[in-house]
């Protein structure tokens, strides 16, 4: 019955084995891993735009070659996710389609600028570091593609955050304007990358649920803590500040208190109302349909193989 099956799911799970796409999973389980699998997939896609947007203008070959290595292992990430989606029976194109047209969402960070190369210096250190506290728990999560495809790529991330953090630490003991540049781009990434890890735990309806069937391990808050008490050590080290009057260290919990988040800048964000998320959608609904043609004869070619190969 269908009580026995849910039973027998949850034992499995409780045992921390990995569910596999062929095995029984209630429905709400599904719903939840394609709801959040494909969030992250096109977050990796849009995740390419802030920071192609600045490999014809890197300052020297090296930071060139670096920055292109990293947005194409973006592209592969997202690739991946999406192929880890359909193990669960849904259409890549669809997916897609519900985000280009629909109401499937991608991380709010993607929605602000790059204003100089510092930004990228600093997406590299924050927000791919932000990913990786996220990521290496996902890749403990209870469905086993997507545990996978985060095992990949949180070594992948490792080796964006170390070049950002590098590129950073050189720009923070350059010259005075370069300094004022790296110091200018932690402010405006700091309170953003923190957004990143979703609501307070009291106002994330999600949490519960996927925590009951080990997809999340750990909550929003408890990740966004860990990240904070990385990141301030990090940071003093190649002397830039965080922007937080509020941040002190608490001797009794081990752990760096902060301010509040600018809550509001977030729920509009995620409305479709941050600095850039209307440029965002346009690109890319422009890349899709400006795709359309080679889909098509992707699939052509695809038929004609499969006939030559029934003959
Ligand atoms: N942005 O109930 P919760 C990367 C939504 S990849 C937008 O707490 P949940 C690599 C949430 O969807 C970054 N929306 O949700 C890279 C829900 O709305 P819904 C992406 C957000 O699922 C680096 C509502 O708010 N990573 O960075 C955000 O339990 C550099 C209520 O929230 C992933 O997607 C947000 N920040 O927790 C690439 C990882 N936060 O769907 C290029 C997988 C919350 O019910 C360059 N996802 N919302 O309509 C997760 O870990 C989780 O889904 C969270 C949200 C933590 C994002």
């Amino acid at each position: 019955t269908e009580d026995e099956k849910r039973e027998a799911f949850r034992e499995r799970i409780d045992k921390g084995e990995k569910i596999e796409p062929k095995d029984w999973m209630p429905e709400q389980y599904k719903q939840q891993l394609i709801r959040m699998m494909s969030q992250h997939a096109h977050s990796e896609i849009v995740g390419m735009l802030p920071e192609g947007n600045w490999i014809t203008r890197a300052p020297s070959l090296k930071r060139k070659i670096v920055l292109l290595a990293k947005v194409q292992d973006e592209a592969g990430h997202g690739m991946y996710l999406y192929s880890a989606t359909e193990t669960l029976g849904v259409r890549r194109q669809d997916l897609i389609e519900d985000y280009l047209y629909g109401t499937a969402k991608y991380s709010s960070i993607f929605n602000y600028p790059t204003l100089t190369f510092a930004d990228i210096c600093v997406i590299g250190w924050l927000v791919d570091g932000a990913a990786i506290v996220n990521q290496t728990m996902l890749a403990k999560s209870s469905y086993g593609p997507y545990s996978r495809a985060n095992i990949r790529i949180c070594k992948e991330e490792s080796f964006h955050k170390k070049q950002g953090y590098e590129m950073l630490a050189k720009m923070a003991d350059g010259t005075s304007d370069q300094q004022k540049m790296a110091q200018d781009a932690v402010n405006r990434w700091w309170w953003p990358t923190l957004m990143m890890f979703g609501p307070h735990d009291e106002d994330s309806p999600n949490s519960a649920e996927l925590i009951k069937w080990g997809v999340k391990t750990k909550t929003n808050d408890e990740l966004r803590q860990d990240f904070v008490d990385r990141t301030v050590m990090e940071a003093k080290a190649i002397g830039v500040t965080l922007p937080d009057p509020e941040l002190k260290y608490n001797e009794e919990t081990g752990h760096w208190e902060f301010g509040e988040i600018p809550w509001d800048e977030f729920w509009s964000v995620i409305k479709g109302n941050g600095p850039m998320n209307r440029e965002r959608m346009k690109t890319r609904r422009k890349a899709y349909e400006e795709g359309e043609w080679v889909r098509e004869a992707a699939m052509e070619y695809a038929r004609k193989r499969k006939l030559k190969d029934e003959k």
